[in-house]
């Protein structure tokens, strides 16, 4: 498959156009699915679930992987989060791109990425991607996320949008390893994994999954761009993660409930509360539930005692800073790098080129 209209870096134009919302609407082409997530049977995979939060719970100091937020509920407060006015990752990054998707473009064609296999790590609903398709021009859209259902109907709408482009979504857990199906094109990979999302490893794993990516033999990127938050004054990440109306605050608690399916547990809601600190020494957003009092919760077999005041870590979220992100693509492998940023600094989104 060709895309329309090849952006070059001297003299054509660099934008290919959408086509007429009637082309779209007359449009009904489904593009391919690949669902690799059903790659343990169903009681094995709800087994070691039991086995990770059980091991979670049962730790001296408490956690829950922030991977559990996500159920059908805890995947509309995030929506809702991003919404926020004291949210700004979302919305300055949307900006960054708007601003700098043209740079951009021609930064991949001066890669010798006129036309790249576009892989959309955690595409969601793809409303990123979306933008930057007409500017990009990907030969290939690969959008890849663990919530395969979403994902079908999210792909479906953008091949709607694009009827001639080629289309391969992946259903996969990509934190478990990045080894994607055959269908997906060899060459001219480039990965775009936007949103801070790596900012929700620990850095030492943030390191080993952008190596996975460089990897010729693994993920196979000529290059990556990729959207991470950047540090700035604790107030404004404070309150990014402990909003006014409490939409975090529930989604944070909304974890319990979907441990409760998940594990039998009988946690109440309402004997905790939300606790978003920014930990400067490790330069991150760390999110708790605080027991508001002693407590027992407990689910088949076990019994956990918290004393007031006692926390179960959710999440960390690591802010990074310009020369620390640059630093770490170089240490994985990543040849040159450079970012766009907006005017305050608060976000950034980086091309690095393997
Ligand atoms: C998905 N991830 C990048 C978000 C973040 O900012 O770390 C998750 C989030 N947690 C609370 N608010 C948003």
């Amino acid at each position: 498959m060709t895309p329309p209209a090849a952006p070059a870096v001297l003299n054509r134009p660099l934008r290919w156009r959408a086509p007429s919302p009637a082309a779209c609407a007359a449009a009904c082409a489904a593009p391919r699915f690949i669902d690799l997530c059903c790659g343990e049977s169903l009681p094995r995979q709800a087994w070691q679930t039991r086995q990770e939060l059980t091991q979670g719970l049962l730790a001296e100091a408490a956690s829950v992987s922030p991977k559990f937020f996500y159920n059908a509920l805890g995947s509309r407060l995030f929506e809702a989060i991003t919404a926020l006015s004291e949210y700004y990752p979302t919305r300055t990054e949307a900006g960054i791109f708007k601003a700098a998707c043209p740079q951009m473009a021609q930064a991949l064609a001066q890669a010798g990425l006129p036309h790249p296999c576009l892989i959309d790590l955690g595409a969601g609903n793809c409303a990123k991607a979306l933008s930057l398709i007409p500017q990009l021009a990907p030969r290939q859209y690969v959008p890849v996320d663990i919530s395969v259902d979403f994902l079908k109907d999210a792909a479906g709408q953008v091949q709607n949008c694009f009827p001639a482009l080629d289309i391969v979504g992946v259903g996969m857990d990509f934190s478990a390893g990045l080894a994607l199906p055959a269908e997906v094109q060899a060459d001219d990979r480039v990965f775009f994994y936007p949103g801070s999302s790596l900012g929700n490893f620990q850095p030492a794993q943030a390191l080993a999954f952008l190596r996975h990516i460089a990897d010729p033999a693994q993920g196979r990127a000529r290059g990556l761009l990729l959207g991470i938050d950047l540090v700035k004054d604790t107030a404004t990440l404070e309150a990014a993660y402990d909003d006014a109306l409490g939409v975090t605050a529930a989604f944070n608690k909304n974890l319990l409930r979907n441990v409760n399916t998940l594990l039998g547990t009988d946690f109440d809601v309402r004997q905790w509360r939300h606790v978003a600190l920014f930990n400067a020494a490790q330069s991150r957003i760390e999110m708790h539930l605080e027991a508001l009092s002693a407590l027992s919760v407990s689910w088949p077999g076990q019994t956990r005692r918290f004393r007031a005041g006692e926390r179960i870590h959710t999440e960390s979220s690591y802010k990074y800073t310009l020369e620390g992100m640059t630093a770490l693509l170089r240490q994985a492998g990543f040849r040159q790098v450079q970012h766009w940023s907006d005017p305050q600094n608060w976000f950034a989104v980086f091309w690095a080129a393997v």
